[in-house]
């Protein structure tokens, strides 16, 4: 038995099939693990959404910012899209409700039951413990799980100015932090102030906005951390965290981090995108 822990997908679905062969995936005895931004951008979404669901109890995603955007475009929100997305074979595919039904009642963090090993999609901030990184996500979850998630979904996801976390901010501001925080961070303070200026790779000199990862008293560092959406890491292992998005998108690799034997296998994808400036929520 194996978990694997699988890059941003982002519709590529034959380079997924070409790496589970590689590794000689064993449906019925090992595991597949998502990080997250399974759709979007690529040529094959739908595929992909179909397959991590079809998976059932052998699976786990968390969802990514383009996930959301995903269950937003369902629900008719127009302000993320982009000429880039490509979510129209979702959107009008006979099983769209269901997909998108079953898309937003999934998590945004996972834990692993046996082993002090988390995936989120972007990343946890350095002020928060596992523990509160746990109850923080199951307070957006219950949302997306009960009666008001159209109303989170259509009118509180995704501000940009909801960039500090205090413990004591309430209502849909703290739900959207927490989003903002497990979907879309790369870098930050070490209060967890969320910067969503810089997306490139970081540069040997931090300034007071560092990369999640990498604050000195970062609280959650007694576990391993994998998560995705930030491809010009390059695969990084480090700093206690493990990033697995490698640009399979981008004519990149897609890879599979075998949490077992820590090994990763990886695929070099043909170029399904070109890189371009989006409104898409990055
Ligand atoms: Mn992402």
């Amino acid at each position: 038995m194996a978990t694997y822990i699988i890059g941003d997908l982002q519709g590529c679905f034959d380079p997924l099939q070409a790496l589970l062969a590689q590794i000689n995936y064993h449906p019925a005895k090992d595991q597949l693990w998502f990080v997250g931004d399974i759709v979007n951008r690529g040529p094959q979404s739908l595929e992909c959404l179909r397959f991590v669901k079809s998976l059932g109890t052998t699976g786990q995603m968390v969802l990514g910012n383009h996930d959301f955007h995903l269950i937003a475009s369902a629900l008719g929100v127009e302000k993320y899209r982009a000429k880039s997305d490509t979510l129209e074979p979702i959107l009008n595919a006979p099983d769209a409700d269901e997909l998108i039904n079953w898309l937003r009642q999934q998590p945004l963090l996972v834990k692993h039951p046996q082993y002090a090993a988390i995936m989120v999609h972007a990343g946890i901030p350095p002020q928060w413990s596992v523990e509160e990184a746990l109850k923080y996500s199951k307070e957006v979850e219950t949302i997306l799980r009960g009666e008001q998630w159209q109303d989170f979904i259509k009118h509180h996801l995704f501000g940009s100015k909801t960039r500090e976390w205090h413990p004591l901010i309430s209502g849909w501001e703290r739900l959207r932090y927490i989003v903002n925080a497990f979907a879309r961070m790369r870098y930050c303070d070490p209060h967890g102030k969320l910067d969503f200026e810089q997306k490139g790779a970081p540069s040997s000199s931090f300034g007071r906005y560092q990369p999640w990862f990498t604050h000195p008293n970062r609280r959650n560092k007694d576990h391993q951390i994998f998560f995705g959406h930030w491809s010009t890491l390059g695969g990084l292992d480090g700093y206690q965290v493990h990033a697995t998005d490698t640009g399979c998108l981008w004519g990149g690799l897609l890879t599979a981090y075998c949490l077992e034997t820590q090994q990763r296998h990886t695929y070099q994808c043909p170029q399904a995108a070109q890189p371009k400036k989006s409104r898409s929520p990055a």
